[in-house]
C-alpha cells in the first residue's frame, strides 16, 4: 500500500488533539476545497463534521456487519419524524472527544462554538413523537439493541417561525441548502413505489384467484444513510431516510406528440413526494400527499426490510423472529396492507399464514386520543391512489368482522364501531383500527393515557383483544438532555456520583442524599445560574428584552395548541400584572414568563394566541409600574436547539394541558431532569412524574381526568359563572376583551374571549384558573426561599432516572420486539 495513503489511514481515526487537528486541515482543502485563510465558519462547520464522521465509518461497518453475521432480529422504528437536531456535538460526546476536538480546534485559532453553531437544525418532525424517535435511536444505540430508524429525508423541514408585528409568519427550512455531512447518499439503493392504476385478477399456477397491480405510476425511492452514534461509540446504528426520484422511463405517448417537455415534467412532479414536512402537530389534514408520502416510505422501507431479510432466508415464516416492525402513530399503518400485498401478491403466500406473520411482526404506538388527530383516509381516496390495498383492507376486515359476528350475538353497534370503515357520512378508513388488527401489541406512551385508550378509543378492541394493549411510558436521552445540553449541572454531577449516569440514569440517585448538602446545593445553584445567563443573554439576543437572571424562570416550551392551555399561562401573567400594579410596596419576587412554540400554519386560534402572548409582552414589558418585576418573552422558531438553551435553564416547568389530553409529555422530562420544579396538571406522565419526584416536590392543580371526563358527560359548565366569581379573572379577560392589549384593534381577541365564555371553555381554562393561580403563588413563595427551592429542584434531578428514554426502549425491546444487544466486532481496526 502506498505508505502515504496508509499514514492517512491511520489518521483518519486518531482521536488526539493533534490527529485531529490534522484531518480537519486535510478535509477542509481536500473536500470543502477551502484554504484556512478563506474558509468561513460553515466551511468549519462540514470539515469538523466530515472528520468526525470518518471516525465513525469503520465502526458503523463493524456494526452492520456484525448483525449480519449474527442474522439478530432486528427492530424497525417506522417514523413519518425523527426531531434530530444538530449532530456535531452529539457525535463528539458520544465519541468521547469534545475535549480534543475544542482543543485541535483551538489551536487553529477556531472557537468550538462559532462551529458548533453553524450546524442547521434538522427539524424532521414536529414535536414531541418526532423527538421521541430521535431519543429512541440515541437510547438504542447506546443499548446495542439493532435498531434502524427509517423515515423520509424531507427537503424542507419544520418551517421556520418569525414573528412580524407580534403575529407569526412561516418561512421555509433548507436545512439542505449547503449540504449535509453526515448522510450517506445511496443511489444504489432504489426502490420503485406505485400509486394509482387498477387491479387485475387472474388465475395463478395452481388456479387460485390472484391479483396484479397494473397501470399505475412509478416513483424511485433512494435511500440516504446517516449513521446513529451510541454512547461509548461501540454501536453505531443506521438511520434511513428516502427521498423520491423520478423514474427514468419517459411518457412515449406524450413524447411522440412532440409533448416532450410535458413528459418530463410529470417526473419531475413525482419529487415533490419526499419536498416537505407537513407541520400540523395532533391534527390530520387528509391531503392526498400526504397519504402518498405514508405509502411511499413505508412501502420503501418493507421492500428494504425484506431484502435483507431473504439474504439469510428462503421462506418468510421467520420473519416475525428476525424483524420487528414498530409503527410510530398510524402514519406508517398502511404498512400492515403493503405487507400483505407483498407476502400474498408478489412472494405467493397464503392469506392466512401471510396474516399470522404480519400480525407477529407489527407492533403500534398510540399518540393521541384526539378525535381529530386519528387518522381516517376516504375509501375513495385509497381506492384511488392505492386499489389494491384498498381491496386488502376490506378483506381485512370482512374476515374480522365474520369472525367476531359470532360472538357479537347481534350487537351491531359495536360491530360498526369495530370495523375498519367508518361508514357515517363520507366512508373513511380507520387507520388506527387497521394498525391494532395488524400488530400483536399496541401501547400507550404513559400510563394514564394507556389506561384512556383501553376505555375510550379503544374499548371495543381491548374488549376483544384483552392482552393487546400495554404500557410503555415515554422517556427522554440523558445524553442529548442533561449531558450536552447542561454541562454545568452534568460536570457537577460527574465529580460527585461518577460518570455511570450517562449510560445508567437510575444511578442518578445517588444525588438524592446532596440535597441537604449546603455545599452541594449551592454549586447547584450555581450550575443553574449559568445556564439562566446563557439564556438571559440568548433572550436579550432574539427578542431585544432584558431580563433578570434571578428572577424565576417560568418556562412553557411546546407546540401551541389549545389543549396544552398557554392561554390559562397568559391569564395569570395577566394577573399578577394587575397584582403587582394594584400593589407596587410589596416586595414581589420577580417573574420572567418564557414562552416558545410553533403553530400549525392553519391554525388560527394558536396564531391568535401567539400575537396575544405577543401583544401582552409589549404591554407588561414596558410598563415602569411593575419595577422589571414581570417580563414575558416569547421566543421565535421554537426547534431542539433552542430546547437545548432554554430547558437547563428553567426554574419552573409549565405541563398544564387539560387532564386526558395530553397523552405523555417528554418536555416535561427534560425540564425536571434538568432541576425545575413541575406546576402541572395530573396529566399524562405528570402523574408518573410526581410519583417519582414525591407529591412534595411538584406543584400540582386542577381537575384530574375523571373529573374532566365527569364534567363533560354532564353536559359541561357554565364558564360565565365561574369568572362572575372570580375578580382577577374577570378583570384580566375584560382587558383582553376592551382591548387593553391590542389598542390598534380592540376587537382582535374576540374569537378567544368567545371561546372562554360563550363557546363553552372547551379546554377548562376558566375552570381550572383559580387552583392554578394557588400554585402559581405557592411556587414564587417558595421561590423566596432558595435553600428549600434548592433542596426540591435537586430532589427533581435525582428522582428522574426512570425517564430515561433506556429504560423505555428496554421496555420494547424486552415486552414488544424481543432484540436483544449485539456486540460489534471491532478486532478488524485499529480504534481505540
Ligand atoms: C405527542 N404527539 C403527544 N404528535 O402529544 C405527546 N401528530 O403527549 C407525547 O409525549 C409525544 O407525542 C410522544 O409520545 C405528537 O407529537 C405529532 O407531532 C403529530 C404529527 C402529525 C400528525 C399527528
Amino acid at each position: 500500500m502506498d505508505a502515504r495513503f496508509k499514514s492517512r489511514d491511520i489518521e483518519r481515526r486518531s482521536l488526539d488533539v493533534d490527529g485531529l487537528k490534522r484531518s480537519f486541515l486535510e478535509w477542509l482543502v481536500y473536500s470543502v476545497g477551502k484554504d484556512a485563510r478563506a474558509a468561513t465558519r460553515r466551511d468549519w462547520f462540514h470539515t469538523v463534521a466530515l472528520a468526525v464522521r470518518d471516525r465513525v465509518v469503520d465502526r458503523w461497518m463493524d456494526t452492520t456487519r456484525s448483525y449480519y453475521q449474527e442474522d439478530a432480529k432486528r427492530v424497525y422504528y417506522l417514523s413519518l419524524e425523527f426531531l434530530i437536531g444538530r449532530l456535531l456535538t452529539n457525535s463528539l460526546s458520544n465519541l468521547g472527544i469534545v475535549d480534543e476536538c475544542r482543543q485541535a480546534l483551538d489551536r487553529l485559532g477556531l472557537s468550538m462554538e462559532d462551529v458548533v453553531d453553524a450546524e442547521p437544525d434538522a427539524a424532521l418532525g414536529n414535536g414531541g413523537l418526532g423527538r421521541l424517535a430521535a431519543c429512541f435511536l440515541d437510547s438504542m444505540a447506546s443499548q446495542g439493541l439493532p435498531g434502524y430508524g427509517y423515515g423520509i429525508r424531507y427537503e424542507f423541514g419544520l418551517f421556520e417561525q418569525r414573528f412580524e408585528n407580534g403575529w407569526q409568519v412561516e418561512y421555509p427550512e433548507q436545512w439542505l441548502q449547503f449540504g449535509n455531512p453526515w448522510e450517506f447518499a445511496r443511489p444504489e439503493v432504489l426502490y420503485p413505489v406505485q400509486f394509482y392504476g387498477r387491479v387485475e385478477e387472474f388465475r395463478d399456477s395452481v388456479g387460485e384467484r390472484a391479483y396484479r397491480w397494473v397501470d399505475a405510476d412509478r416513483v424511485l425511492a433512494m435511500a440516504y444513510d446517516t449513521p446513529v452514534v451510541g454512547f461509548g461509540g461501540e454501536t453505531i446504528n443506521t438511520l434511513r431516510l428516502w427521498s423520491a426520484r423520478a423514474t427514468r422511463d419517459f411518457n412515449f405517448g406524450h413524447f411522440n406528440d412532440g409533448a416532450y417537455m410535458k413528459a418530463v415534467e410529470q417526473k419531475i412532479l413525482s419529487e415533490n413526494l419526499s419536498r416537505v414536512l407537513y407541520p400540523n402537530d395532533a391534527t390530520e389534514t387528509g391531503k392526498e400527499l400526504r397519504l402518498k408520502q405514508e405509502y411511499f416510505f413505508t412501502s420503501a422501507s418493507l421492500q428494504d426490510i425484506l431484502r435483507r431479510y431473504l439474504q439469510h432466508h428462503t421462506t418468510f415464516d421467520n420473519l416475525p423472529n428476525k424483524a420487528a416492525i414498530q409503527l410510530n402513530d398510524t402514519h406508517p399503518a398502511i404498512g400492515i396492507a403493503e405487507l400483505m400485498r407483498l407476502l400474498v401478491d408478489q412472494h405467493a403466500l397464503r392469506w392466512d399464514n401471510a396474516w399470522e406473520i404480519t400480525r407477529a411482526t407489527f407492533a403500534y404506538t398510540n399518540h393521541t386520543l384526539l378525535p381529530e388527530a386519528l387518522e381516517a383516509w376516504p375509501v375513495r381516496m385509497i381506492e384511488r391512489v392505492l386499489p389494491r390495498h384498498m381491496q386488502i383492507i376490506y378483506e381485512i376486515n370482512a374476515k374480522f368482522l365474520n369472525r367476531t359476528k359470532a360472538r357479537a350475538d347481534g350487537d351491531n353497534a359495536k360491530l360498526s364501531r369495530l370495523s375498519l370503515i367508518d361508514e357515517r357520512g363520507e366512508r373513511r378508513v380507520r387507520m388506527g383500527n387497521l394498525a391494532f388488527l395488524g400488530s400483536h401489541k399496541v401501547n400507550g406512551v404513559s400510563a394514564l393515557h394507556t389506561e384512556l385508550m383501553k376505555q375510550t378509543v379503544f374499548a371495543d378492541f381491548h374488549q376483544e383483544f384483552p392482552d393487546r394493549i400495554n404500557n410503555k411510558t415515554n422517556g427522554i436521552t440523558p445524553r442529548r438532555w442533561l449531558k450536552q445540553a447542561n454541562p454545568a449541572l452534568s460536570e457537577l454531577i460527574t465529580t460527585r456520583i461518577g460518570e455511570g449516569w450517562i449510560s445508567d440514569l437510575s444511578q442518578i440517585a445517588a444525588l438524592r442524599e446532596k440535597a441537604d448538602d449546603v455545599v452541594f446545593r449551592e454549586e447547584f445553584r450555581r450550575a443553574k445560574r449559568k445556564n439562566k445567563k446563557r439564556l438571559a443573554a440568548y433572550i436579550t439576543r432574539q427578542t431585544g428584552e432584558e431580563v433578570l437572571v434571578d428572577s424565576i424562570f417560568d418556562v412553557q416550551v411546546k407546540r401551541m395548541h389549545e389543549y396544552k392551555r398557554q392561554l390559562l399561562n397568559v391569564l395569570h401573567t395577566i394577573a399578577l400584572y394587575n397584582e403587582m400594579r394594584d400593589n407596587p410596596t410589596v416586595s414581589w419576587v420577580p417573574v420572567t414568563k418564557v414562552f416558545a412554540g410553533k403553530a400549525a400554519p392553519s391554525y388560527h386560534m394558536a396564531k391568535l394566541i401567539i400575537k396575544l402572548i405577543n401583544d401582552v409582552a409589549k404591554v407588561v414589558n414596558h410598563d415602569p409600574s411593575v419595577h422589571d418585576n414581570l417580563k414575558v418573552v416569547l421566543l421565535p422558531n421554537y426547534n431542539v436547539t433552542a430546547a437545548e438553551i432554554i430547558i437547563p435553564a428553567a426554574d419552573l416547568s409549565e405541563q398544564i394541558s387539560t387532564a386526558g389530553m395530553e397523552a405523555s409529555g417528554t418536555g416535561n422530562m427534560k425540564l425536571a431532569l434538568n432541576g425545575a420544579l413541575t406546576i402541572g396538571t395530573l396529566d399524562g406522565a405528570n402523574v408518573e412524574i410526581r410519583e417519582h419526584v414525591g407529591p412534595d416536590n411538584i406543584f400540582i392543580f386542577g381537575m384530574t381526568a375523571d373529573e374532566v371526563n365527569d364534567l363533560r358527560a354532564s353536559g359541561g359548565f357554565n364558564p360565565r359563572e365561574v369568572i362572575a366569581s372570580n375578580p382577577s379573572l374577570k378583570r384580566a379577560l375584560d382587558m383582553i376583551s376592551t382591548g387593553a392589549f391590542s389598542p390598534d384593534d380592540r376587537n382582535r381577541y374576540h374569537p378567544i374571549v368567545q371561546a372562554l365564555t360563550d363557546g363553552g371553555d372547551h379546554f377548562l381554562v376558566t375552570a381550572d384558573f383559580a387552583d392554578y393561580c394557588r400554585a402559581q403563588d405557592a411556587a414564587m413563595q417558595l421561590y423566596r426561599d432558595s435553600e428549600e427551592w434548592t433542596r426540591k429542584a435537586i430532589l427533581n434531578t435525582a428522582n428522574m432516572g426512570w425517564f430515561s428514554s433506556d429504560r423505555t426502549v428496554n421496555e420494547y425491546a424486552g415486552e414488544i420486539w424481543d432484540v436483544h444487544p449485539v456486540h460489534p466486532n471491532h478486532d478488524g481496526e485499529g480504534f481505540r
